[in-house]
Parts: C-alpha cells; structure tokens; sequence
C-alpha cells in the first residue's frame, strides 16, 4: 500500500489519482495538513496529516500497512525566501522521519522530489551535466541539494530504496502550484484565456527547463517502478523536456489567442531564476531508467488552454 504525504499539492493531487488508478483507490492513502481537490479526498482514503509530525505519519505507516510512501510536501522556493526557518524544517524534518522508518524498514521504498534548484550561479548554465558544480543560493535550493546527500548516504549505508528525481518547473491545470519560481509559465495561461494579457514577474529572456505535469508524473511512476538495480544515482535524477522564455512561451500562446499581449515586471523572484539552469542534461535517467518525455512547449500550450477551459465553471 502507497501513501502520499502532500497529496493536495500540485504534483500529489494528479501523482495520488494516477496511483489510485494504477493500483486501486484503497491502495493509496492521500494525506496533507489541509483538505484539497474533491476527486482526490472522495476516491479513496484521506487523512489530514502535517509532514512533520513523525508520530502521525508512522501512526498511519502502521494503520494502513504501507509499504511505500511518496512525500511530495515540500515549501517551493518563492515562498521559502520569506520564511526560511519554517522551510528548512518541514522540508528537512519531513524528509528525515521517512528515511528512518525506511532504515527502520517500516517501509520498503520512497519517492523524494528534488528540484532544479539544488544548482546555483557557478553551475553550468546550459545543458547542465548530472554531476557538476552545485552551489545554491536559495533556501529551498539548499535544503533540496541537502536533501540529496542524505538520500544517496541512506541508501548507501542503510540500504534504503529511495529514488529521487530533479523536477523542472512543472506545469498543469488541475491543481494550482504554491509559491515556486516557475508559477508564472502557468498563470501566464490563465490570464491569457481571462484578459488576454499577462504581466510576468521574470523578464522576457529569462530561459528555465519546464515539463507538462503528464510527463512529470510518467517520470515519477517509470522512476518508482524500474527495477532497483536500474536506479544508479540515489541522490537525484537530472530531468528535461523543454526549455522556454516568457518571451518565447508568449509567442506559442499567439498562435492560438493572436491578440495575447505580455509586459515585464520582473520582481525578487527573477534574482532567484538568474541562478538556475536554463536546460538540463538528463542522458542518465533516459540511459539508466528509460525516461522519455512526450510534451514539446506546442503541445504543452495546446493541452493547457484546452485544459484551462473545460475546467473553468
Ligand atoms: C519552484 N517549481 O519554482 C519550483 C521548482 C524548478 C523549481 O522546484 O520553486
């Protein structure tokens, strides 16, 4: 049995539906400290849970019989910026109650999210190498790049299966995403079918790797059920699809809303996008575990609009 810690968040609430389908509503146990997405709360079990409570979550370890559990509650990097204390304790001491019940062998496997942002400004910007210079600057970045160390040291030296991947900004309709970064490559999609304008808080050329939220959830289930031999990086996965500007992502927008127009307002989260990567190298998840991506910015712009609309009520 899975259970999902964040499940409400942006990537758990379509991780935790997706796993529902694959393996059953009453296999995967959705939990967040806050109430979310009606399909996700009445298709299956759902518990408020606070990441950091490692009573309650191995209270529901033991309740449940779970065997592997996917912590996906993490404070995104715009957010952490303001409050970096509370960020480094619910990302860090999350992460830690996990990793020991693994070690405690209370449970079997463990999906992690790490993200782009464990690299920082002496990284190299392009194509950015599995293994390289890794210097972050924000508290998340820091807190993500730690969080990889003390993955690879568990597995190592406990022998526990956690695999982990480097999300890029991740973009979906379903569920908003909270106080990262990369927000604005899904606002922008809103306001375009609201206003037909959008004011972005990064400036035109400012390049990131992003990812439609079907491949980030393809990568996530491909990486979780390769065989355990395959997984040979046990910090975390470089993971990529495209990378796209504001500027360039306003262009495809055109395509479909010609009228579309976009102004700059670059505030303090373009200081934070100046450090990372604008494309990434992922030879070694596609070499070790198949990864294969099926979004391109076309399709990723098609499905958002047309996702955006049969949302809206
Ligand atoms: C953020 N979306 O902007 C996140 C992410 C690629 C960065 O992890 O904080």
């Amino acid at each position: 049995k899975i259970l999902i810690i964040g499940a409400c968040g942006q990537i758990g609430t379509e991780l935790s539906l997706k796993l529902r389908e694959m393996h059953g509503n009453d296999a995967v146990v959705a939990s967040d400290i806050r109430e979310g997405d009606a399909e996700l709360m009445q298709s299956g079990p759902f518990e408020i849970a606070d990441a950091t409570d490692a009573k309650l979550i191995e209270s529901l370890i033991d309740k449940y019989e779970i065997n592997e559990v996917y912590l996906m509650a993490a404070m995104l990097s715009a957010t952490a910026e303001k409050a970096p204390m509370k960020a480094w304790s619910l990302n860090m001491d999350s992460l830690f109650h996990i990793l020991n019940m693994a070690k405690a062998k209370k449970i079997e496997k463990v999906f992690w999210p790490s993200s782009i942002a464990v690299f920082g400004p002496s990284t190299p910007k392009e194509n950015t190498p599995q293994s390289t210079i890794m210097e972050p600057t924000t508290v998340y970045g820091i807190s993500k790049q730690t969080g990889e160390r003390w993955c690879e040291y568990f597995h190592k030296k406990y022998g526990v299966d956690v695999r982990s991947i480097r999300y890029p900004g991740i973009i979906s309709y379903k569920t908003l995403p909270g106080g990262g970064t990369t927000d604005y490559a899904i606002e922008i999609f809103h306001e375009a079918l609201k206003k037909g304008s959008y004011t972005s808080f990064l400036d035109k050329d400012t390049a990131l790797p992003m990812m439609f939220m079907d491949d980030a959830i393809k990568a996530t289930v491909d990486i979780m059920e390769a065989p355990a031999g395959d997984i040979k990086v046990r910090s975390s996965y470089n993971l990529s699809a495209m990378s796209f500007t504001p500027e360039s992502l306003a262009a495809e927008i055109r395509k479909h809303i010609p009228d579309f127009s976009i102004d700059y307002a670059p505030d303090f989260r373009q200081e934070i996008a100046d450090t990372w990567p604008s494309s990434i190298d992922d030879s070694r998840a596609r070499e070790d575990w198949g990864w294969e991506h099926n979004f391109d910015i076309e399709k990723l712009t098609t499905e958002m609009l047309e996702g955006i609309k049969a949302h809206a009520v």
